[in-house]
């Protein structure tokens, strides 16, 4: 009986009912991480077409970028798509605008705090998903209207907050009633059933999808992800108040290293991160570009469609929640 009851709980976390699945409209609660230089229209519709939910990252870039992908995306899919917006970007403000202008289904945040734009986003129909490193930040979200949070943990590649994704997800999910998505660290179904035991209803994958055929990146970068091991990530800029979360190559020991010389200024430290994204994502600069990528890049091991992604997560979460049940 109990078994029973499970299975059907079970369904229902993993088809098509669960809360974020009908707020959103998509199949499985699986979002593809907005990552700058990464996440083009390419990709975002590969992923909303297996069923997640694909995001075109805004990262620093102008509007008429993310206004282009937006309307490539729309050519490549039916099904709702989100754009990521990058709030340290000097192009904030623009980007800001063309979400309203596109009529974007969702927006996620990253790297700050949203309030100055939720209200225009909220009023003009956006399901506003902020990420969030902290407890305050998600009580501020709901406060002005989010639809729901994604509580990224430092385990996450890119821009990172302090706590752990196992700490982060639990005080998040006990401080708000909007759904909560659970991301950093996640990588295949064991890491989904766990954001489930947490308190989330659903997660946001970056480092399995860069791996995906759809990701247009350098073939270096892909590489890169597969041939690391557990231990191969580090963080860096934590002197600049924004940690980083990259493979450890040259490039990114050096800057760790300059992290705790004193005779380097703030901003020169901040000028040796510039164009070093671009470098790894287009170039696939093996010396000069930073491959942000998360802590689970040792469980990457090939690279598949979106859609063998998204389908071999599904099948791993339920054999997953199952084998607890069943042990
Ligand atoms: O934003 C990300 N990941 C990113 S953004 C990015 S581009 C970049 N490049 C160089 C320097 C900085 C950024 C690369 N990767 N993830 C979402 C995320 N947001 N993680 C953590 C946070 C976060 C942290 C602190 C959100 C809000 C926050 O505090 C805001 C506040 O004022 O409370």
């Amino acid at each position: 009986m109990l078994c029973a009851l499970v299975m059907t709980e079970l369904k229902r976390m993993i088809k098509n009912k669960t809360s974020i699945n009908d707020l959103i409209g998509i199949e499985y609660p699986i979002f593809q991480g907005g990552m700058a230089w990464v996440s083009n229209a390419t990709l975002a519709a590969a992923v909303s077409n297996a069923g997640g939910l694909g995001i075109i990252a805004a990262g620093n870039a102008p509007a008429s970028y993310v206004s282009e992908q937006i309307k490539k995306a729309k050519a490549l899919t039916n099904k709702p798509f989100g754009v990521n917006i990058m709030l340290m970007s000097p192009y904030v403000e623009e980007v800001a605008q063309i979400v309203v202008d596109e009529k974007v289904s969702v927006v996620t945040t990253g790297a700050g705090n949203p309030s100055k734009y939720m209200s225009q986003w909220t009023d003009a129909g956006i399901k506003v998903i902020p990420v969030v490193a902290s407890t305050g930040l998600a009580k501020m979200s709901q406060r002005s209207g989010a639809t729901a949070v994604i509580a990224e943990g430092g385990e996450a590649g890119g821009h990172v907050g302090e706590l752990t994704t196992m700490a982060l997800v639990p005080q998040v999910c006990d401080v708000v009633d909007i759904p909560v998505i659970a991301a950093g660290g996640i990588g295949d179904g064991r890491g989904i059933a766990a954001a489930f035991m947490l308190g989330a209803v659903g997660v946001q994958l970056g480092t399995r999808f860069l791996v995906a055929k759809e990701c247009e990146i350098h073939q270096n970068y892909k590489d890169k992800v597969i041939a690391a091991k557990d231990i191969d990530t580090i963080a860096t800029g934590k002197r600049l108040g924004h940690p980083v979360r990259s493979i450890k190559t040259p490039f990114s020991r050096d800057l760790f290293n300059k992290e705790y010389d004193s005779s380097i200024t703030n901003e020169e430290l901040e000028a040796l991160g510039v164009g070093a994204l671009q470098l790894a994502a287009v170039e696939g600069d093996l010396k000069g570009g930073c491959f942000l990528a998360g802590q689970i890049s040792g469980l990457i091991k090939k690279e598949q469609t979106a859609k063998e992604i998204i389908d071999e997560l599904v099948d791993e979460t339920e054999k997953a929640l199952k084998s607890v049940v069943l042990r």
